[in-house]
């Protein structure tokens, strides 16, 4: 789709940035930077807003999932954390694989076709918990595509296997079982920021950068997709931020360029939620900066396809005015959320397919129900296909 490029700076700066976008050129650290460092935020959002046009014209994807978090009790105590507890601790759960099949049974009346499972990193369930887990909800929902564990609980499972000493073999074995029983992708998170200080300051303990990017690369080459976040807006500077995207570019460069193998589908700049975490002194930041987070990342990260206003973190009406910024997906239908919380204090934190559509189509934009891997859902209530031809975009 051609959408012309008629966009005058106010900012000369950013002349540059303008040209390499209207000739589809890579953008630099430095443009990065310019970005961010610009008063000229409309400049910034609407040079996003012509990408996503040009890669998905007017499309908005949202999906009808459920996320699942089955512990809170983790042996790490990242600062910007306030979901995670000890296992004494009051408000420690771990749930029992009955209460997992009970979700995949909802999961599969409410017509989802995904869930996203995460969690703490639980000292004492074993791996058989997890691959139970799986087995499971395969049972219970076998066309339910199920993206589950970020990277460091993939490190974890190495870890309470000893397969870990084995490095990537050890991982790549782990990845292999799991899939085995049912995984069918990873989520994006516990990437953080790919940065040493930062990681020494606030996720101390947690794995780095690296071994994060070790965990998606033997995910793709095994043939599974996943996706990557960004955690902004506590201790890093803009400059880390723009290092993160450019380390998830090169690695999609690499993914790209071998046959059969999985690849970063999503990118998700996750805003620094507060709440009662040791970073709680910190104001998080703020509208303005998180429209102009998603618009460089949709600038920078040119060979993902699809940028997530994840609406639970942004709020539905922030991840709206995101669409004209760069954002070409909102997340789902969620239920429920224990990581953060922002327009509730309950873990019920439930859009429905309706708030979701009118969310959407208010903004100016054409809702499509996608499945995890961005076919074309087909619906008739609580039933549903997949479409096999590729999405058009007009
Ligand atoms: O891994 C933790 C982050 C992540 C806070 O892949 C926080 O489609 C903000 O990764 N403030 C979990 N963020 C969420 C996540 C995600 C969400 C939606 C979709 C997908 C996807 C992935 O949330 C964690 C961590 O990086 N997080 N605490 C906080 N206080």
């Amino acid at each position: 789709m051609l959408v012309s490029t008629t966009i005058q700076a106010t900012d000369s700066s950013l002349d540059s940035i303008v040209a390499k976008v209207a000739n589809q050129e890579r953008l630099t650290l430095a443009d990065g930077i310019a970005l961010y460092e610009s008063p000229d935020l409309w400049t910034v959002c609407s040079l996003a807003d012509n990408v996503r046009r040009r890669m998905h014209g007017d499309i908005t994807y949202y999906n009808i999932n459920r996320h699942i978090n089955y512990t809170n009790v983790c042996a790490l105590s990242c600062k910007f954390c306030d979901f995670h507890r000890k296992k004494d601790q009051e408000g420690a759960y771990e749930h029992s694989l009955d209460d997992i099949k009970n979700e995949a049974a909802l999961a599969v009346e409410s017509g989802a076709t995904e869930i996203h499972i995460v969690g703490g990193l639980h000292p004492w369930l074993p791996f058989e918990y997890y691959t139970s887990m799986l087995e499971a909800i395969g049972e219970i929902a076998p066309e339910i595509h199920i993206k589950a564990f970020t990277a460091v609980e993939i490190v974890h499972l190495a870890r309470i296997t000893k397969r870990a000493r084995d490095g990537i073999a050890g991982i790549s074995s782990v990845l292999e079982e799991l899939i085995e029983c049912g995984l069918g992708s990873l989520p994006g998170g516990g990437a953080e920021v790919f940065d040493d200080r930062v990681h020494d300051e606030v996720f101390r303990g947690k794995i780095g950068g690296e071994k994060w990017m070790d965990v998606h690369r033997v995910a793709h080459q095994l043939g599974i997709n996943s996706n990557a976040t960004m955690l902004y807006g506590h201790v890093e500077t803009q400059e880390d931020r723009i290092n993160h995207m450019l380390l998830l570019r090169e690695e999609q460069d690499r993914a790209l360029e071998c046959d059969n193998y999985g690849k970063f589908q999503t990118i998700i700049p996750l805003p620094f939620i507060p709440g009662v975490s040791e970073l709680a002194h910190l104001p998080g930041p703020c509208g303005v900066e998180n429209l102009r987070t998603i618009a460089i990342t949709r600038l920078m990260l040119d060979n993902i396809p699809h940028v997530k206003a994840f609406w639970i973190m942004q709020t539905l009406q922030m991840a709206q005015h995101m669409l004209e910024c760069g954002a070409n997906d909102i997340d789902g239908t969620v239920v429920w959320y224990d990581i953060t919380k922002v327009s509730s204090d309950t873990t019920h934190q439930e859009c429905t397919v309706a708030d979701l559509q009118r969310a959407i189509i208010d903004a100016g934009f054409v809702p499509v129900e996608r499945d995890t891997l961005y076919r074309k859902v087909m619906r008739d209530g609580t039933r549903w296909s997949i479409e096999e031809r590729p999405i058009t975009v007009h």
